[in-house]
Order: C-alpha cells, then structure tokens, then sequence
C-alpha cells in the first residue's frame, strides 16, 4: 500500500468504526457521543491554531474569534454550573487532576483520596498524577456494602492525618460522596477540598446528583466526555479565590496551548446541556435504576439493590459465576454490546487482568433515545449471553435491529440526522 492508500485507509477504518457503532450498544461508563454540531465545530479551523495564554490576553495574533469562543464557554460553564470560576484549558480530565494538585498542595504534601478498586480514578494514586506532584497518598476507609467512603471512619482519619488535600470523586460512583459531611472536618485540619466530577459532570449539569461547592467543595476538576456530552478534555470549577492559582497551574503550568476545536465543542455542548440538561439527566439516572433492576430479575448480581441499586449512570454487576468481567465482557463484545470489566472493592489489584465485575453507563444509549423499555431489552440481550450462553452471532442480530430505531443524538439542536453519518465537513 502507498502514502495515498494508507492515508485513505485511515478514513475507510473510521467510516467501519462508524458502522460498527451504529449497530453496537455502547454502555462503556467512561464514553459519550456528542451532536453532530460538536463535531462539525471540532473538525474546524481550531484545530489548527495557537492561542496560548488566557482569552483576552495572548502571546498569539490571529486570536479574536478564539477569545470570543473561550469567553461563552466560560460564560456558558459558570451560569450552568453556578461556578464563579471557570477554566477550560485542561486538555483531559487527569491534567486537570494534575493542575489542582499543583495550584493546591506541594511535594510531600498528603492527600485523602480512594483507592482503585474503590473507584478512585488512577490519576489519584501515587503511581501516576498525585506521584507526579510528589504527593503522599493515604485511603479513604470504604463501606463495601454501601460502596461509598465511611464517613465516621474517614472523618477519624482526617484528623488524624491532617492532609493538604482531600480529594471526593470517583471512576467507580453509584451514590452521591459524603461531601457535605466531611468538608466541615476537612476545613477544621486546614484541608482544601476537591472533588474529581469527570464521571457525573452531566449529571450534576443537570442537577440530578450532589452539587459538591454548594456542600462544601472548593474546586471541581473533570472531563467534559462522559456523563457530560461533550468533546474530549477537562474543565476545572472553583471558588473565586483558588482562580489565581489555578490559572497559573494550567497555563504555563501543564498547557501550552489549549485543544480549541474541542474547547469550541464545549462551548456548543454546553448550550446544549443549558436546554436540555435537566431531561437528560434524569432519564440517564431513570435508565440506569431500570436497568439495574432488570439485569437482578435476570439472575445477575447487581450491587447495592438494598439502595435501590444507582444514583448515577452506572451499573455495578458482579459476574464472578459468569467467568469473571473479562470473559464477559469479551463474549458480550461479540455480540456489539460494548462494556468493561471493573474492578470490584474486594478484588485484589493485582486482579486486574480478569476481575470480578462489569461497569455498566447509560449516558449514551440515553443520548440516543433510549428509555425504561429499552433497558429491559438490553437486560435480556446481556442475559442471553452471558447467563445462557446463546450464539452472539443471534444476539449481534437482535442488537443491530434494536439500534435501527435509535441512531439520532436526542437532547441536542440536530433535529432528524443520524448520529453516525459520516461527515464530510468544511
Ligand atoms: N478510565 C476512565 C474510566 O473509564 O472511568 C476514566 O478516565
């Protein structure tokens, strides 16, 4: 193949990545699909610019529609999220861990965060961002059958330890954290507090889960992919007075230049949460309980039905008789239903290569359309899989039929089009 063919290639993979899509069930917790207005603004002009430095101020010529770009989106950002300040320079959610972590503690500094399997995201651990900032990092005590940070235990322990900085959030999050009950005993150690949202950002959008600076938070870092629909990147929420310090860590801190074709994306994302939020959200928590519900009626090990299963988007499923997440979530790919193994609190972190659950998200399949009625149906094809074993190739059948009814992006301006067309833009 020559330079022409590969490069054409590369388009031909991602019109089948298009199709495949269009026929699969997308339940990865982590993913979203954007508008076909997001994307039409990401593949821009944008993406090809420099405007380092904050809107107004650059060190670049050729910035004045950028500027007016960055300006609504933070405009934008602060009404939604009634946040006095806005920063939407990260370029991912773990950068925008790593700039908190530098604008709020210093090497050798300790932090309360939660462990992996449970739920802390990686970037909370000394092995990757915290480790990079030099910071010290001890456990919040966890209540596996709440599967929710012990609030008497962690408030013992934050007097104890006196951290720098006490970090809520988490990658694994089916119910609100104890924000408003341990940002009292944070402050009384001296603790900044924050609260990594990268996985419920749309939710608490939309207001359907905890609003963590009205209960006690001072900063918010996320990515704006997940729950929230837009392009991939992060954001930092904060009080007005960690803004200084914050600005200085993203820029020169950690960014050079900011990713503008997706800031602008944002900017249309939340637009469009600003209209139609608060409908999404609460169908992505009614989905979610649903399916929950369902996939218990199924025979599955769902988590926390004595809570009514979720507050969030994601559904825990311990499927450690049905082979383990790895399996799984391998056989369920199979047949386009696209999920991923997790780690579950008791499992061992070495355990990661095969652990003992699936994570399940509804954002998307919310995006599309999909509601109640639908998450039973999606309850039976994970069921015929994975408790009784059914040929994939019936099932894929069956989930391509399901997805011909629902391939528009709904809670956005883009009226009948299909979310997976290809666009040739500009
Ligand atoms: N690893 C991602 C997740 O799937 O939760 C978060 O960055």
């Amino acid at each position: 193949m020559g330079n022409r063919e590969h490069a054409f290639r590369v388009r031909d993979i991602l019109k089948e990545h298009h199709r495949w899509f269009g026929e699969s069930l997308p339940l990865i917790a982590s993913e979203n699909i954007t508008s076909l207005l997001v994307r039409e603004v990401c593949a821009s002009d944008f993406s090809h610019r420099y405007a380092e430095g904050e809107a107004g101020k650059r060190f670049y010529q050729g910035c004045k529609y950028i500027d007016e770009v960055e300006f609504l989106a933070i405009e934008l950002a602060q009404k939604l999220f009634e946040a006095p300040y806005v920063n939407v320079q990260p370029t991912s959610g773990t950068v925008a861990n790593l700039a908190c972590f530098f604008a709020l503690a210093n090497a050798g500094d300790t932090m309360i965060a939660l462990q992996v399997p449970h739920g802390g995201h990686i970037s909370h651990a000394e092995l990757s961002a915290a480790g990079v900032r030099g910071l010290k990092v001890k456990s919040f005590p966890f209540d596996e059958q709440e599967m929710n940070i012990d609030v008497d235990k962690a408030a013992k322990k934050i007097r104890e330890v006196e951290p720098k900085l006490v970090l809520f959030g988490a990658s694994i999050f089916l119910f609100p954290h104890p924000v408003r009950e341990l940002s009292y005993v944070a402050k009384e150690v001296g603790a900044t507090v924050m609260y990594d949202g990268a996985h419920v950002l749309g939710l608490i959008a939309g207001k359907q889960f905890q609003q963590p600076l009205k209960e006690g938070a001072d900063v918010i870092s996320a990515s704006r992919h997940k729950t929230f629909p837009g392009p991939q990147g992060g954001v930092i929420l904060a009080k007005e007075e960690y803004g200084k310090k914050l600005t200085r860590a993203v820029f020169p801190g950690l960014v050079s230049n900011h990713h503008l074709h997706h800031m602008a994306g944002f900017a249309v994302a939340l637009a469009e949460m600003l209209e139609f939020g608060e409908a999404y959200a609460k169908q992505v928590v009614r989905n979610a309980k649903a399916l929950a519900q369902a996939l218990s009626e199924e025979g599955f090990d769902v988590l926390c039905e004595h809570k009514g299963f979720t507050e969030s988007h994601q559904v825990l499923v311990d499927v450690a008789k049905q082979g383990g997440g790895t399996r799984v979530a391998e056989d369920l790919e199979k047949a386009n239903i696209i999920l991923n193994k997790n780690l579950l609190p008791w499992d061992d972190i070495n355990k990661s290569a095969n652990p003992s659950g699936i994570r399940i998200g509804t954002q998307e399949v919310t995006r599309l359309g999909m509601k109640e009625n639908e998450m039973r149906t999606i309850a039976e094809l994970i069921a015929r899989v994975a408790i009784k074993g059914e040929s994939t190739e019936k099932v894929k059948k069956d989930v391509a039929e399901l997805r011909r009814e629902f391939n528009q992006v709904q809670y956005s301006f883009d009226g009948m089009r299909s979310a997976y067309e290809y666009i040739e833009f500009f």
